[in-house]
């Protein structure tokens, strides 16, 4: 059925009558009523019909699946795909323990691009530099504007107007620290009002621009990945999985996320879907040794790169950080320069908790490079600049989103130019 049938179907006059499993609470005509409406208002695409239910219902419950139930008999699905489709979604639900339904939007928008036949849209915005500029739209309204509103209100750069511009950057968490030393670099190199802007992004591109320790590369190059639960490591060894691949590279993605078995079926389900090789023991094993026999797996089979994902939490009471540098010891017996990169993930909605968190980290084992997620979702990216200026570690790529190409390169110039434009 094409698109067009099925946008038919949603201003058709009244559905029938949903009866399957999940249905026996059956919604009200009201409820009906207003769901359809919901439907109708939005934009008419996978991600807003998901925005729709996921604003009616929070969370997964019995009424959730007799919604979303309701809202495949809108878009026309029969009856036979609509039950398969909701006994598979629920189980694999149960299986992953999820509760929210905003847990699962991203997977649930990718099963209704399967089951609608409709096209993945992710390529619409071609332009990184766009990405970038949508991305980063929370971060930039309120930090850029309010700077640019307060450059127009001020006539003279006194006291005043130095206060206004610390407090800006302190809510936009760029952090104590580095707050004050920017304002003290801007203060010292900003005579006229008019040459703000060029100067801040000169501070900050050269803040951005760390070095990064080099290694000898032998093959397979592997990759740790750490940070605490949910700040969006599997998705970002997935997406980095993605990247590596589709520049011909034979990735092995490793399940040390031994904690959760969701974690070890999240990230068997991402390697399945993007054809990299998989390797993990049971729940419950020790992650240093699930590390050890997969970087040997990737020697053995000749593989390019190994991402090592890492538990952000631990259920015996061993330490996380010890845990961490075990498994990093480990990797060396097999590769003595490996791993050749320890990528820190920091979820950017956290904000000065980032700092804390890559204290400890860093301790545990030295952070090679930050990647950045969730910038998408805050107007707090300023912590960017804290870490960047704080620790000297680069951060190398940002996450501006859930589907698996939201993952872009940080460029400093390019970042800072839209951070301000
Ligand atoms: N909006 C947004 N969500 C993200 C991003 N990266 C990860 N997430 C989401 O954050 C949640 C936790 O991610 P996950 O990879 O499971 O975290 P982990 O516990 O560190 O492995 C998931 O719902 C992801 O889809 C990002 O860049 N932007
Ligand atoms: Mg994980």
């Amino acid at each position: 059925m094409g698109i067009f049938s099925k946008l038919q179907n949603i201003f058709r006059s009244q559905p029938e009558e949903v009866d399957i499993n999940y249905t026996h609470e059956a919604l009200s005509e009201e409820e009906q009523a207003s769901f359809l409406h919901a439907m109708r208002e939005v934009p008419q695409d996978i991600p807003s019909w998901v925005g729709v239910l996921s604003t009616y219902r929070p969370e997964i419950d019995a009424s959730f699946y007799g919604y979303l139930s309701y809202m495949l008999e809108i878009l026309g699905v029969a009856e036979e795909e609509k039950s398969s489709f909701l006994t598979t979604l629920s189980s694999w639900v149960c299986e992953m323990g999820y509760t929210q339904t905003s847990h699962i939007t991203s997977e649930l928008e990718y099963r209704l691009h399967i089951l609608l036949g409709i096209e993945e849209k992710s390529e619409e915005v071609s332009s990184i530099f766009s990405i970038l500029v949508e991305g980063l739209s929370k971060t930039r309204s309120l930090f850029t504007q309010k700077i640019h509103r307060l450059l127009s209100d001020t006539d003279e750069l006194n006291e005043e107007f130095w206060e206004d511009m610390e407090a800006i950057f302190l809510t936009s968490d760029v952090g104590y620290d580095a707050t004050e030393y920017i304002i003290k670099e801007l203060q010292h190199r900003v005579t006229h009002k008019e040459e703000f802007i060029e100067v801040l992004e000169s501070i900050l591109q050269k803040i951005f621009m760390c070095e990064h320790r080099l290694v000898l590369q032998t093959k397979p190059r592997v990759i740790m990945v750490v940070g605490i639960n949910g700040a969006g490591k599997t998705t970002t060894v997935a997406k980095l999985a993605h990247i590596y691949a589709s520049k011909g590279e034979r990735v092995l993605v490793v399940a040390g996320d031994t904690f959760r078995a969701a974690a070890i079926e999240q990230l068997e389900m991402w390697s399945k879907r993007l054809g990299v090789g998989f390797f993990a023991k049971s729940h419950g094993s020790d992650s240093a040794a699930v590390a050890f026999e997969g970087v040997g797996k990737a020697i053995a089979e000749g593989y390019d790169t190994v991402l090592i994902d890492t538990a952000g939490r631990l259920h015996t009471k061993t330490n996380l950080m010890e845990e961490l540098s075990k498994v990093y010891r480990v990797i060396k017996k097999q590769i003595p320069e490996a791993p050749h990169s320890v990528i820190l993930v920091l979820d950017a909605t956290i904000g000065q908790n980032a700092i804390t968190q890559t204290e400890l980290f860093n301790k545990a084992c030295p952070i090679d490079e930050i990647i950045l997620t969730k910038l998408d979702g805050t107007a707090k990216g300023g912590i960017a600049i804290a870490v960047a200026l704080q620790y000297k570690i680069p951060i190398t790529y940002i996450g501006l989103g859930e589907t698996i190409d939201a993952l872009k390169e940080f460029n400093p110039s390019e970042f800072t130019k839209v951070l301000l434009e």
